[in-house]
């Protein structure tokens, strides 16, 4: 199967990492979201990534799968039951679920942070404050959910798609807007980050962050 996106963005890397976990072989193509845009078009007419192109039974590019959510679904569906990232239903799922949502919604806050000044060239001050406040907001919601939380992970003592989807954003966010993430100020947070990035799933898929003249 072939995954399609640049390390440095936090939604391919939480796939990357989870198939990592899983032990779930893929071919990586590295297609920057502007430069190869066309490449990535014709897999996923929303030129997004991640993408991720399942085989077919006849070994030959299959089933494409978009939204890292909807590919973590798919990857769960295909392990036992007792070594998926999240819990499959209930209370506990829902808490992941949640985790997983402010920290994705805080990336995409960030994302769409660097294409104000990167494609628009300009930033509106009225949408980079409102980005920042609700940048500001879900830290301090995340800190506070993980503060009250003594386990090594997030859920207890295995790593989830929570913590996984956190550690990629928070290294996303310290790259992307070094002045937006201040871990003494995010202290739980701080070593949170720093427990992901010390495993060997999260060292082998990294980029750092660079912007890329868009061209489409
Ligand atoms: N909700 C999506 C977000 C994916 C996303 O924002 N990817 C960015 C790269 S970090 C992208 O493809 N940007 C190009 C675009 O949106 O046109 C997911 O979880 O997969």
């Amino acid at each position: 199967m072939i995954l399609i996106g640049h390390y440095d963005s936090p939604f391919v890397r939480r796939v990357a990492i989870a198939m990592r976990l899983y032990g779930v072989a893929y071919e990586h193509r590295a297609w920057s979201v502007f430069a190869q845009s066309q490449e990535i078009a014709a897999y996923n007419p929303l030129k997004r990534v991640p993408t991720l192109i399942l085989d077919s039974e006849a070994g030959e590019a299959g089933e494409v799968l978009i939204e890292s959510s909807a590919i973590l679904d798919w990857l769960d569906e295909t392990v036992e039951p007792d070594r998926a990232l999240i819990a499959a239903s209930g209370a506990d799922r829902r808490a992941a679920l949640k985790v997983c949502a402010l920290a994705s919604g805080l990336a995409d806050k960030a994302v769409s942070l660097v294409y104000e000044r990167a494609v628009h060239g300009r930033e509106t001050p009225l949408w980079v404050e409102r980005c920042r406040s609700q940048i500001d907001g879900v830290l301090a919601a995340l800190e506070g959910d993980r503060a009250a939380r003594p386990g090594p992970w997030w859920f207890g003592e295995a790593i989830n798609h929570a913590d996984i989807m956190v550690g990629c954003t928070l290294r996303f966010l310290s790259e992307a807007h070094p002045e937006a993430f201040d871990a003494d100020r995010w202290p739980a947070l701080g070593a949170h980050a720093a427990a992901c990035e010390a495993l060997p799933e999260f060292a082998a898929v990294v980029l750092p962050f660079f912007v890329s003249p868009p061209k489409a």
